[in-house]
């Protein structure tokens, strides 16, 4: 049999890495970067190999699979539709549209064709109790896009190869490739940068792989970044630095945030972030002097206590040093097919509702993940008592996930989309197996936005569908049609996954609708199967602004709000909030090459060598303890424990423990039978499901006061 190659970009991760993907029949013989790539030139991680093993899992369910009384048993697509087509409308009949809760997980996002039908699967049962990953990860972005530009997906990204000053908080882009930053090739990025004379500047608790290619490292206490940010921007007021330029003329609301900063002491700020004032002062002048700076955070600064505030505050701090939507700042991208300026995505709202427990505001049709459990465990009116799981794992990776799986177990009917039987859908009545990422076709209908540079790619399968097999958005339109059927709905026909993108490659930016010379349709694509670079990003503001009245709103209500309370706190008691007493540790996460959140463990490639799950603590905290390298500990929160083996190590700041997410797979009924050899604790066992951001709800997963001791 000859030897074909394929291309196409990774699904993995948000680096969109292209592949070179060799075949023979059905086998697969190489994976390995595409030197063509425009973008990402041939770099690739690890994790792209082990395509090939999840493509081959014999663990990868392949068949619809029902749970009952004697076991899981499998039967044909026809009778599983029919089956969860009538227990969802049964209780949408009895209870009404909100006991169906619907959760969508982080490889949604991965895979358009599922973004593009579980939309329109989910206008057809009309719950309010709509959840996704956006709530443990990028909630704060999105809701600042809508505020402060307009729209949820204007997400200013970091024009690093073109920067003289990148400072990045809470981000480990060395591990991570990149996140709201699609840039694949990271380290070569960085050198490159250096090398122009340039300098990245890492704020951290731990010294991460990122920190440790930096030309400088701070660590930061958990949760300390809003301090630190309001220091830097205050420096900037206050000895005249601030240069907005241009942007000033379309910019509202910058002297309301002056005023609001007046008060504050450089010296209060310092202490509250654990970096010295002269530091902080430091890092201001350098920002202000660079040509072009970008200022960047994520996980660590979104995701805790006041990962909004954070957030607000990098936007500004982008804004007053003039760097926003300037070359080797953070400017929007203009992708092929328009998510932003389009019919395919919509601006946003916030608070339109409310959850029925908690009272947590609602983004963008989605309630926070954190109240997803007590909305099952708390009767009356509206609770919870079915759910839908596409692609996510939600009981390893939201907080209080015990809580969670206790509350699943509780449930009248779960659906779970996914090949795998993980923590999660192994509690599901009906798990339905998509076709495997390699089975179906790839457009990154959200990554491209997201870009370093405006990038377009479209591949096709690398091996037909499987005749027994079914893509993703083909459940959702089988499932939806039964379902539409079962309620009375009338149901119109839907084009299929690429023939939204050819509409919208024809009606965006580069296509024949606007008159670009370049008239992008999916021919076009498919006469580059390494991706086609679109350049640089440009400056596009005032205009790529989606206010009406064209201007970006930079001091929304509900920051200054926040701003106010966490003045207030700081002047209060500046030291309780951040370390209750000597005995307690914070714990924040990490990430590893080798590791995808709560998956892609059931391949040895991956998982050999040194366990990668181990407590990361400072020799000093161990010494503290009596405890040594290898023990195994007891770590304590207000939640409940975990036992881990521990390890010294002097990346960590002392009073700082760090243990990644994603394990802890040695439960009932899971089937992975790679990963439970290297099961892990899940630290989301620890995190605190009312531990959240103020502002909107998005869980505080950094920073969880824990103890630990000997086991
Ligand atoms: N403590 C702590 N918790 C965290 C984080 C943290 O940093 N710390 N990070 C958070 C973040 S950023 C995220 S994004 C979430 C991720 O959390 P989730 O989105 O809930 O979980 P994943 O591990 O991404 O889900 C993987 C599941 O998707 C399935 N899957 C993969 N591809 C497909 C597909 O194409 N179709 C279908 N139907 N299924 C597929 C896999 O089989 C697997 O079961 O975790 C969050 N949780
Ligand atoms: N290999 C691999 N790559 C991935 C993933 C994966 O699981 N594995 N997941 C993907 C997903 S879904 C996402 S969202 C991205 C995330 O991408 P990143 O955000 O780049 O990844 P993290 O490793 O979570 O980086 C968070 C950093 O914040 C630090 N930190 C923790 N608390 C604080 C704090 O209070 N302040 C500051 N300043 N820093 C703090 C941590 O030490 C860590 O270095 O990665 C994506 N890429
Ligand atoms: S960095 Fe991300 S996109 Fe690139 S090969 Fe690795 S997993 Fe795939
Ligand atoms: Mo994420």
């Amino acid at each position: 049999m000859d030897e074909r190659s394929h291309y196409r970009a990774c699904n993995l991760c948000e680096a969109i890495c292209g592949l070179e993907i060799k075949t023979r029949g059905n086998a697969i013989v190489a994976i390995r970067g595409d030197a063509e790539d425009p973008f990402s030139r041939g770099h690739i991680c690890p994790k792209a190999v082990a395509l090939k093993d999840l493509h081959e899992d014999p663990d990868r369910l392949r068949q619809p699979l029902r749970r009952t009384a004697n076991g899981w048993e499998s039967l044909s697509w026809d009778s599983a539709y029919d089956y969860a087509a009538e227990r969802l409308a049964a209780l949408h009949g009895e209870h009404g549209a909100d006991a169906i809760a619907m959760y969508l997980g982080n490889p949604n996002v991965h895979n358009y064709g599922s973004m593009t039908h579980a939309q329109r699967f989910l206008g057809l049962i009309r719950t309010k109790n709509r959840y996704s990953a956006t709530s443990v990860d990028q909630l704060p972005h999105q809701l600042l896009g809508y505020w402060l530009y307009g729209h949820q997906l204007l997400v200013a990204i970091p024009d690093i190869d073109h920067s003289d000053y990148f400072l990045v908080l809470g981000a480990n882009p060395m591990a991570s490739n990149g996140s709201l930053m699609t840039v694949p090739d990271f380290p070569k990025r960085l050198k490159a940068l250096q090398a122009r004379g340039g300098r990245m500047v890492v704020i951290d608790p731990r010294r991460s792989e990122t920190a440790a290619v930096a030309d400088a490292h701070h660590f930061i206490r958990p949760g300390g970044d809003a301090a630190f940010l309001l220091g830097v921007l205050k420096t900037l007021f206050d000895e005249n630095l601030a240069r907005p330029g241009r942007l000033a003329e379309f910019s509202d609301g910058l002297d309301t945030v002056r005023a609001a900063l007046a008060p504050l002491d450089a010296a209060t700020l310092a202490a509250a972030s654990g970096i010295n004032a002269a530091d902080i002062r430091q890092i201001a002048h350098d920002l202000a002097a660079a040509p072009r700076a970008a200022v960047y955070g994520r996980m660590g600064v979104s995701v805790q206590r006041h990962g909004t505030l954070c957030q607000w505050l990098i936007q500004l701090l982008n804004l007053v040093t003039g760097n926003l939507d300037r070359p080797g700042g953070t400017l929007f991208t203009l992708p092929a097919v328009d998510t932003i300026d389009s019919p395919l995505s919509k601006p946003g709202h916030f608070g339109k509702w409310r959850s029925r427990v908690r009272g947590l505001p609602e983004f963008g049709g989605e309630l926070p993940v954190a109240a997803l459990a007590e909305e099952m465990l708390t009767p009356g009116a509206g609770q919870v008592r079915a759910l839908i799981t596409v692609a996510g794992n939600p009981v390893l990776s939201t907080p209080n996930g015990r809580q969670l799986d206790r509350a699943l177990a509780g449930l009248d009917f779960m659906l779970s989309i996914d090949f795998y039987r993980n923590e999660t859908t192994r509690h599901a009545d009906l798990i339905l197996p998509p076709t495997s990422a390699l089975e179906h076709d790839h457009y990154d209908l959200i990554f491209n936005v997201f870009a370093v540079r405006n990038t377009t790619r479209y591949n096709p399968p690398v091996f037909p569908r499987p005749d027994d097999a079914r893509h993703d958005w083909e459940i959702f339109e089988a499932l939806g049609a039964r379902l539409a059927a079962q309620l009375g709905t009338p149901r119109s026909p839907y084009p299929r996954p690429e023939q939204l993108i050819e509409l919208g490659l024809a009606a965006g930016p580069y296509g024949a609708q606007r008159k670009h010379p370049l008239a992008l349709n999916l021919k076009t694509l498919a006469a580059h199967p390494h991706g086609l670079d679109l350049g640089p990003l440009q400056p596009q503001l005032p205009q790529r602004l989606q206010h009406t009245d064209k201007r970006i709103h930079c001091a929304p209500p509900e920051m200054l709000a926040e701003l106010a309370q966490f003045c207030a706190e700081l002047q209060g008691a500046p030291d309780t909030a951040v370390a209750p007493d000597l005995n307690t540790l914070q714990l924040i996460g990490r990430r590893h090459v080798r590791s995808n959140n709560s998956w892609m463990h059931n391949y040895t490639r991956l998982v050999k060598g040194p366990e990668r799950h181990q407590l990361l603590m400072h020799p000093s905290d161990l010494a503290a303890r009596a405890l040594q390298t290898g023990a195994n500990v007891t770590v304590r929160s207000r939640i409940g424990s975990v036992v881990v083996a521990v390890q010294a190590s002097e990346d960590v700041m002392p009073g700082v423990v760090s243990l990644p997410h994603g394990w802890g797979h040695n439960r009932d009924g899971v089937q992975l039978d790679i990963a439970r050899h290297h099961a892990g604790s899940s630290v989301n066992d620890l995190t605190d499901e009312t531990a959240l951001d103020p502002v909107c709800g998005n869980a505080a997963l950094n920073g969880v006061p824990v103890t630990v001791a000997a086991a």
